[in-house]
């Protein structure tokens, strides 16, 4: 065994990281690869120990996502259908009405959805934005769902009001390892991420952030997205892992696609080093078979997009899901941290 393979181990083993969240030891690159080259078994064995530590492990939360403004982005990120730079066939539409969101909301509540997600093609979203969006957050906070919004950068303020309309979790994915980053989105830079991250933190709100694999990203980017999200402090209460979805129009179309082996490693890894976190297992499982899926809540999984659509591209249809999860003898429901 290599000594950085034993430093992962003994560092998770011993390290206070695997019981609290807000731990004093930072993950290097070196010891999260080492994670991702233990062996399948032993990684999954990992992933799971620790998972029970926090959670039951037969529990999984359905979110539900509505693009509440779709298209149009001034941003260039090589994955999305939604920038402008790209001819995807994505319509512009503007911020939807309080009424047509709430109808979701409802409907997304009674299919068993606990959790609802506002996301918005922009790049910061305006004063005036934010107003209306509390009042989508205000509304559907009082239908008793737990609140997500993920709307671009947040400027001074934004945060704390969205706070006071009752919103739970900002979503803003750092998406990548730093040194792949101007590979894939050239209108913004690492640390503006971090900044609107910081902001949502230091407002009360809770972190929702993750990334994209399968964009071409080395072993060690992926490793090094890992340890920006495992590092951050405390690190996130929210992990979504994103499969590349790939779409016709946009720089990443022919990218080739990820071993799902890898997809399931990096969920197994997510876990291990943000033990309390609820990890996603996000876009991308319409291409992914129920036998992968179910990899992944073995390695650690125990949240997916929930409802026929994500923001512009599929997803397995409610019924489907339910299913799933019956099929595994599990159910859905908040996990809650033990
Ligand atoms: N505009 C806001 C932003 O960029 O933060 C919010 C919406 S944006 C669509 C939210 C996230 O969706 C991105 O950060 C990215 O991780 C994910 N995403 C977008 N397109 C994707 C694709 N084709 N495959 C997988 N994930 C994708
Ligand atoms: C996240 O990490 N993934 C979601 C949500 N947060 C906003 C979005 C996935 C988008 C996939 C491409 C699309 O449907 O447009
Ligand atoms: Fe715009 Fe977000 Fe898509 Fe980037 S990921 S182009 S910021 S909608």
């Amino acid at each position: 065994m290599s000594a950085v393979l034993e430093q992962a181990i003994v560092l998770h083993r011993s390290s206070p990281r695997s019981s609290k969240p807000a731990a004093d030891v930072a993950w290097t690159v070196d010891a999260i690869q080492a994670l991702f080259e233990l062996p399948f078994p032993e990684l999954l064995f990992r992933a799971q120990t620790v998972h029970r530590e926090h959670f039951n492990p037969s529990q999984i939360e359905f979110a539900t996502l509505l693009s509440v403004k779709t298209g149009g982005c001034p941003e260039d990120c090589g994955y999305c259908p939604q920038s402008a730079s790209f001819d995807t066939g994505v319509k512009a539409s503007k911020l939807m009405e309080l009424e047509e969101v709430l109808f979701a909301a409802r409907r997304a509540k009674d299919a068993g959805a606990t959790r609802f997600c506002m996301g918005a093609a922009w790049r910061e979203p305006k004063d005036r934005d934010i107003e209306k969006v509390a009042e989508l957050v205000n509304a559907v906070k009082g239908l008793g769902m737990e609140t997500c919004a993920t709307l671009g950068m947040l400027g001074e303020g934004h945060a704390e009001t969205l706070r006071d309309a009752g919103l739970d979790y900002y979503n803003h994915n750092l998406d990548t390892s730093p040194d792949f980053y101007g590979d894939i989105i050239s209108t913004r830079v690492y640390q503006d991420r971090l900044d609107t991250l910081a902001r949502v933190r230091s407002a009360g709100v809770k972190v929702c952030s993750g990334g994209i694999v399968g964009m071409g990203e080395s072993h060690r980017q992926r490793a090094g997205l890992i340890a920006e999200l495992a590092n951050l402090s405390p690190y996130p209460e929210s992990v979504p892992i994103n499969n590349l979805v790939r779409v016709e129009g946009t720089p990443l179309a022919e990218q080739a696609p990820l071993d799902p082996f890898e997809f399931v490693r990096t969920i197994a890894v997510a876990r291990i080093t943000m033990p309390k976190a609820r990890v996603r297992l996000s876009a991308g499982r319409q291409q992914m078979g129920d036998a992968v899926q179910a990899l992944c809540f073995l390695a650690g999984a125990n949240s997916i997009f929930y409802g026929d659509k994500l923001l512009t591209t599929g997803n397995p249809d409610t019924q489907a899901d339910v299913d799933l999860l019956h099929r595994l003898g599990m159910r859905s429901g908040a996990p809650e941290v033990c």
